[in-house]
């Protein structure tokens, strides 16, 4: 088959024709769901060894946590917790190092200690980011993920609201990937991302999740990240470690709605999951 679903990351081909997995690994100390127990670069490794070995593409590399309500981190701190990561397993690993910050220096120092994709949960919209984005994608070919999120980090979960999340979420979708490509950031290096529980109560989330085809119009990749967060244990009155079946629920149903990418906690079970959809869908 002669497949138009790819995307260039760095000298690295990925086909979107099946789902692929991005596992989180978090070198914050302060990390909601494993208390920093992986905040040494030894473990980080390992870990990101493990997500790799259990059929992972992507693996994420976060130093700045975004749950609501969580402390903001210096530049410093920031480059000290994840460049040491990065420049490891993008060196060591078969595997897309992915950069998730906000910071434009974050961003640069990140691509030239080997990432391959810059995860950004606030689309680009910080000073120097988007111009940042421009450089690694037409300098190194990395591309970058405009995520969508209503306000900011502290406040956005005080009182979401829309009219239309999906057709809302879209609109915003628009507007950035256009600035994006005025400020030279092309098409071909632009992926979208939802953004669950940025800015939305339990029925925005599962309005997103129910309409997840409708972002393929954009024609560019989408990638989304439910794992373990409170629109599945709100919903199922879960704590943080009762969430797996929920996980692979949401994941489940995004593999069938054709995402790109889903971004997980738990790839071993995600896997299997997706290797389901994708034998259903191999069939006639
Ligand atoms: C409970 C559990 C509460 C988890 C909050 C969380 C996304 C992301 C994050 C996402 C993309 C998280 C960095 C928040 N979520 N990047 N990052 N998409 N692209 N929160 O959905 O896992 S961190």
């Amino acid at each position: 088959m002669n497949s138009k679903n790819m995307m260039k990351f760095r000298e690295r081909d990925i086909c979107f024709d099946t789902p692929k997995v991005m596992g989180i690994l978090n070198v914050t100390p302060d990390s909601f769901s494993d208390g920093g127990q992986y905040s040494s670069l030894e473990t980080a490794l390992q870990q990101a060894s493990n997500m790799l070995q259990a059929g992972a593409s992507f693996i994420d590399v976060g130093g700045e946590s975004t749950r609501p309500g969580a402390l903001a981190v210096s530049l410093q701190e920031e480059l000290d917790r994840v460049i040491p990561v990065i420049e490891v397993l993008s060196k060591e690993m078969d595997v897309v190092v992915s950069i998730d910050t906000s910071k434009a220096q974050v961003m640069t120092e990140a691509v030239q200690a080997g990432a391959s994709l810059i995860n950004d949960v606030r689309a680009l919209r910080n000073e120097g980011a988007l111009a940042a984005a421009v450089m690694a994608a037409n300098k190194f070919n990395v591309p970058s993920c405009l995520m969508h999120m209503q306000g900011e980090p502290q406040t956005m979960q005080k009182a979401p609201q829309y009219d239309g999340v999906v057709q809302q979420v879209t609109e915003f979708f628009i507007q950035q990937i256009a600035k994006c490509q005025e400020a030279g950031l092309e098409r071909k290096h632009i992926l979208i991302d939802p953004g669950f529980g940025f800015g939305k109560t339990l029925n925005h989330n599962y309005q997103l999740l129910k309409h997840l085809q409708d972002f393929k119009q954009l024609d560019v990749p989408v990638l989304v990240g439910m794992s373990r967060k409170s629109m599945i244990g709100n919903l199922l009155h879960r704590d943080i470690n009762q969430r797996l079946a929920g996980n692979i629920a949401t994941a489940t149903i995004a593999a069938l709605s054709g995402i790109g990418i889903i971004r997980v906690h738990d790839v071993v079970e995600t896997m299997d999951a997706i290797n389901i959809v994708n034998k259903l869908q191999s069939l006639e």
